[in-house]
């Protein structure tokens, strides 16, 4: 049997071996609030850079200022702090918009592409304070570049992206340097990373090395071309990439992770479980199981409902013998609900699916 790199369990699910990509089956996924990191899905665009500490800066750039930091003045020079906070990939649940119709280049996540982890490391806001910025703020944007190196259309970059100034300075924006109690892993981000809670995960640049403070978003290839949603009329033939969503903030979604599609149960109670997650400093207010269609529904029962946090749900549900088709939606704290089908949320790219789950099962 193959050994899984990066100290990954040995049940990790490898959606692409190079780069490395992969998450959590779904027997293990929702275990726990806090995903065990050697569980915690990973989405990389190139190799993992190998860092040298001694030689490592984090430079930090606006119009007519430079500074630069090693990881010890990070740790010594500012507060340390902790943040919980779930981190879910624009592509997760793409599997199901595949199956309307092909998504080419992209990768099939079913519904791993999400985990939970206690960050630690310190504020943005607090870096971003010693190198000066502070009124007209409002049009500002952070961009962040990692020391991973990838290659499209041609041509060889950096990973990199950018958040408005305005996120930026929110409290539960960090610059990471610890994942669950541990030294941030290589495959993670190690030395430091972005944790951008509340937005989608393309924004927690890993291996950062570098933060400019500008009048417009990255210029980088995720967040000016990639990274951006689209009509369902659109595709790669008549696309104006301007015209597409800059992401940001994540949308309201919900999946079931047991029991799994097509599975055979044994009629009686069957417990049913999974986990929601919105975006922004939203939560989840309601998660709703339905067995026909979505007319009549049962409440779940919830785990934690915090900002930046997926809700960990279950409910026990009596089938009688037959097929069934069990949905899971989800409302958060704006009120906002998930579409009832992923025919009204495709898009080319195959981003923020959030349409209603729904898992098949025979009961016998
Ligand atoms: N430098 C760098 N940062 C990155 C990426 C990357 O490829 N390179 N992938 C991004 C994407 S698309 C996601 S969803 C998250 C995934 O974080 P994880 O691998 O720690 O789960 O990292 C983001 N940060
Ligand atoms: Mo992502």
């Amino acid at each position: 049997m193959n050994k899984i790199p990066f100290d990954k369990h040995e049940q990790f699910v490898i959606r692409h071996q190079n780069p490395f990509n992969g998450g959590a089956p779904l027997n293990l996924l929702t275990q726990n609030h806090v995903t065990p990191t050697n569980l915690f899905f990973v989405r990389n665009h190139g190799d993992v850079p190998q860092v040298d500490i001694d030689s490592y800066r984090l430079n930090i750039q606006n119009k007519n200022k430079n500074i630069s930091f090693t990881l010890d003045e990070i740790k010594n020079n500012f507060a340390r702090v902790e943040v919980s906070a779930t981190l879910q990939c624009a592509g997760n649940r793409r599997q199901e918009l595949m199956a309307i119709k092909e998504i080419p280049h992209e990768l099939p996540w079913n519904v791993e592409a999400i985990s939970h982890a206690v960050w630690a490391g310190i504020k943005l806001k607090d870096v971003l304070a010693t190198i000066g910025v502070e009124k007209e703020a409002n049009n500002l944007h952070v961009q962040f570049q990692g020391l991973d190196e990838t290659e499209r259309l041609g041509k060889r970059f950096n990973f990199g992206g950018s958040i408005p100034f305005e996120k930026a300075n929110h409290d539960e924006v960090i610059l990471a340097y610890e994942m669950n109690g541990k030294t941030l892993s290589p495959v993670h981000g190690f030395p430091l990373r972005v944790v951008v809670p509340g937005f989608i995960g393309a924004r927690s640049v890993k291996w950062l090395n570098q933060i400019i403070i500008s009048d417009e978003p990255s210029q980088n290839y995720f967040q000016r071309i990639a990274y951006r949603l689209f009509a369902s009329n659109i595709n790669s033939d008549n696309v104006k990439w301007n015209d597409g969503l800059m992401l940001s903030e994540m949308n309201v979604t919900s999946v079931i992770c047991s029991p799994e599609n097509n599975q055979r149960l044994t009629s009686g109670f069957v417990t049913v479980c999974g986990y929601a997650a919105t975006g922004g400093n939203r939560h989840i207010a309601r998660v709703e199981i339905s067995t026909d269609d979505g007319n009549t529904c049962m409440q779940a029962e919830l785990d934690k409902t915090n900002p930046f946090a997926w809700t960990l749900w279950k409910v026990n549900l009596n089938l009688e013998k037959g097929k069934h088709q069990l949905i899971v939606r989800a409302v958060d704290s704006s009120a906002n609900m998930q579409p009832k089908d992923v025919e009204q949320v495709w898009n080319f790219k195959g981003y923020m699916n959030n349409a209603w789950h729904r898992v098949n099962v025979i009961v016998e």
